[in-house]
């Protein structure tokens, strides 16, 4: 009993280090700034108000967990210059030995986007977009990075006040545009949302709209998954299972929630649906697993930021790991046979294994430490950030009064 015992753990052992091998995942600028709802923001003394504090940040949760070398950039928060400021992204990178990770372009905030980006009816403002997101391509093309990650806020409030199907046609030719603008290596992910900030209609609402939209664009155009873009109730891992079976899945921004889109620590609300989601993942036979780009897309509004990418990351790879030991081809043979609750439970089994201990393991293999939040603590790094950043940040809280 005991040997049996000592070769399943041997076994686990073996898949969740391979499975944490290949593991890797990209954190996002915004996530170290200080962020809000639409009822204010809670200001923190230790959050990065500059890129160079962003990047320090991401250095920091690198050092911790070893997973997370690349920042996804947000081009109007973290270039305001646009190309411009390359070189001193570029230092940085050098400086942290963080990389740029993906950009994403930002067509929502500017004032002239009050009525829409891409389906805006002005042709003006349309080419304003366009152009935008061309540079946003430049930038990815200077920065090396793979992805241009697009987020299309437009949509409208009220029945009848836009014509669906105008904008539908202005949206494909701007992505045509910005397609054939990618060079060899880079890819341009879709990102889908039912509502918000528009609450009538969004004009890339779900993941059939994006699709078709990545595919008219073109080859390089893929869908990407929020997990917080969904109406409850939504199957996300029937969606990844379809996107990954008409290989269009370019990769994810996970976060979780309770009602909207919240925003929220991934699992902290329902790890079983990222297991579930990774497991789709796992059971595809793909050459190369970064074709499925990982990303975090959370703010934390309460929670110390550093401490929450960290606690993120090390969430993200213990739901990995618990989703490297489905065993697939008995839960083949029990699905083909109809038998469900043994199909169920085996699944299942591996869902509720305690993964921590092994994956400590992996870590201390790998000269990390085994508990990233618990060494963060020890650190002192944020006890130093809050020190030196506090002072400049609640002068610019006393501001806002
Ligand atoms: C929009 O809700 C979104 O998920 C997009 O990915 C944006 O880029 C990001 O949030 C901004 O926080
Ligand atoms: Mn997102
Ligand atoms: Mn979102």
């Amino acid at each position: 009993m005991a040997l049996e015992e000592g070769s399943r753990t041997e076994q686990h052992r073996q898949k969740i280090w391979k499975a944490l091998d290949d593991f890797r995942i990209e954190i996002p600028s915004w996530g170290f700034a200080n962020t809000g709802t639409r009822f204010g923001k809670f200001s923190q003394p230790a959050a990065a108000t500059s890129i160079e504090e962003k990047f320090a940040d991401a250095a920091q949760v690198h050092a911790l967990t070893g997973v997370v070398s690349n920042l996804a950039l947000h081009v109007l928060w973290d270039l305001p210059n646009g190309t411009a400021d390359v070189p001193k992204i570029q230092q940085l990178e050098q400086k942290t030995g963080i990389r740029s990770g993906s950009i994403n372009p930002n067509v929502f905030q500017d004032q002239e986007y009050k009525f829409g980006s891409i389906c805006n009816p002005s042709v003006e403002i349309r080419g304003k977009a366009l152009s935008h997101l061309l540079a946003s391509v430049e930038i990815g093309q200077a920065l090396n990075s793979r992805d241009v990650s697009l987020w299309i806020s437009d949509g409208s409030n009220y029945p009848g006040t836009q014509s669906i199907r105008r904008r539908i046609e202005w949206m494909e030719e701007v992505l045509a545009s910005t397609h054939e603008a990618l060079g060899p290596d880079q890819r341009m992910l879709v990102e889908y949302k039912p509502f918000e900030p528009a609450f009538y209609h969004t004009d890339i609402a779900d993941w059939g709209m994006a699709l078709e939209l990545a595919r008219r664009a073109g080859p390089k155009a893929k869908v990407l998954v929020d997990t917080g873009h969904h109406l409850q109730g939504t199957n996300i891992e029937q969606i990844v299972a379809w996107l990954l079976h008409l290989n269009a899945l370019g990769g994810f921004h996970f976060n979780d929630r309770k009602y909207a889109d919240d925003d929220l620590t991934i699992g902290s609300i329902d790890p079983y649906q990222v297991f579930r989601i990774f497991h789709e993942i796992l059971s595809v036979r793909v050459e190369d697993r970064s074709a499925i780009a990982f990303m975090i897309d959370q703010s934390h509004n309460l929670k110390g930021k550093v401490e929450a990418m960290v606690q993120t990351v090390c969430t993200a790879q213990e739901l990995f790991a618990k989703a490297s030991l489905v065993d697939h081809e008995k839960l083949a043979e029990l699905q083909d046979t109809c038998r469900l609750v043994e199909a169920e439970e085996c699944f299942r089994d591996a869902f509720w294994q305690d993964v921590r201990p092994i994956v400590n393991e992996w870590r201390e293999a790998r000269k990390l430490p085994a508990n990233p939040l618990h060494a963060l603590a020890q650190s002192g790094y944020i006890e130093r950030i809050t020190e030196e950043r506090g002072a400049r940040n609640s002068a610019s809280i006393s501001s806002y009064a």
